[in-house]
């Protein structure tokens, strides 16, 4: 193994970016000079700022978390979020929570929890049942493609990730997206030719909605590699276990297809996002009408959105539903 750059120990890891060999050591302080450059350029986090981290037990959440308690200690306000969903298969909800806490604790950073079943009355176990329940009825999109367990967790997540941030005073959201994500994410919304998802991709929301709080992405320009390394180098516990309702998305195909054009084209994740912030955002941006940009409050919620009334609000009213019907037919054939 080559010698690290900076010092005379064995590298631990090529750099994907620039094949740079670096020791243990110096790989460290590395990607905490890369977060740190991210945090600084885009202005992510300023000395008032009170920041939620969303911490879900992964290895991505529990990185950055770990670096911003090294870059900030107690010079800022933070604090860690973990939503419990329900995914009861493989303990997945309940070992996630723990390891969050066991981070937490350790950085003596304070932990919130949400529990989705307390403010739903059903969680991702019941939207598992339903689906297996409405094979070919309202639940499925048209076409046919059921829309997974994940797009509904997703959404519960980051709506309630958000309310708090509000009803807390929170002026910071940050959540622990990696480069090799936010490529896959960009080039998926490019093939949909979905220039409103295109122009709100970057290390931070551009715009100021009124009830939704500015979210951060300071692992932005890191690849996933190097969380993992990162991670296995700086002892980060973190839950390997994958959650049951994980599927074969089309994004994780897309994701495949990058990390091989990355294999013979190195650097075109970290270029294509970066020129993309830098040329192409602005322009699109531009071209998003007004009113998909105005501040606008939910009807029903309250909380900020893009249109008269939330996609939570519409989705927790369809789901409500569908479970109502479901229990109906169940009591018939009982
Ligand atoms: S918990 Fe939820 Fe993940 Fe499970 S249902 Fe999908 S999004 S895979 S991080
Ligand atoms: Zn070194
Ligand atoms: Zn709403």
């Amino acid at each position: 193994m080559k010698k690290c750059k900076f010092c005379s120990q064995p590298a631990v890891i090529l750099i994907p970016l620039n094949q740079m060999p670096l020791c243990k050591m110096h790989f460290i302080s590395y990607i905490h000079d890369r977060v740190k450059k991210t945090i600084n350029q885009y202005n992510l986090i300023t000395s008032d700022d009170k920041v939620l981290v969303a911490l879900s037990g992964g290895k991505d959440s529990q990185t950055l978390l770990t670096i911003l308690h090294e870059i900030y200690n107690k010079d800022i306000q933070i604090e860690a979020l973990y939503i419990n969903v329900g995914v009861t298969p493989k303990n997945y909800s309940n070992d996630s929570y723990e390891v969050a806490k066991d981070l937490c604790e350790k950085l003596e950073i304070p932990l919130n929890m949400i529990d989705i079943k307390t403010e739903l009355e059903f969680d991702i176990d019941t939207v598992h049942k339903l689906g297996l329940l409405q094979k070919g009825g309202k639940h499925r999109k048209k076409g046919g493609r059921f829309r997974g367990e994940c797009s509904y967790c997703g959404l519960f997540k980051r709506y309630f990730i958000n309310k708090f941030a509000v009803l807390n005073k929170f002026t910071k959201v940050a959540t622990g997206h990696n480069l090799t994500d936010e490529a896959t994410q960009l080039m998926g919304n490019f093939f949909n030719v979905d220039m409103e998802l295109m122009s709100r991709a970057g290390p931070t929301t551009m715009t100021e909605v009124q009830g939704l709080i500015t979210r951060i992405k300071p692992l932005y320009f890191i690849y996933e590699q190097e969380i993992v390394m990162y991670a296995y180098y700086a002892k980060i516990h973190h839950l390997s276990t994958e959650c049951e309702y994980a599927t074969d998305s089309p994004s994780g195909n897309i994701k495949k297809s990058m990390l091989k054009i990355e294999e013979f084209r190195r650097g075109t994740m970290f270029y294509m996002v970066k020129k993309f912030q830098e040329r192409l955002k602005p322009t699109l941006f531009g071209t998003i009408s007004e009113e998909k940009k105005a501040e606008k409050k939910c009807i029903i919620c309250g909380m900020g959105t893009y249109m008269e009334t939330c996609a939570f609000c519409r989705t927790k009213k369809r789901l409500q539903e569908l479970i109502l019907t479901n229990t109906k037919l169940r009591n018939v054939d009982d």
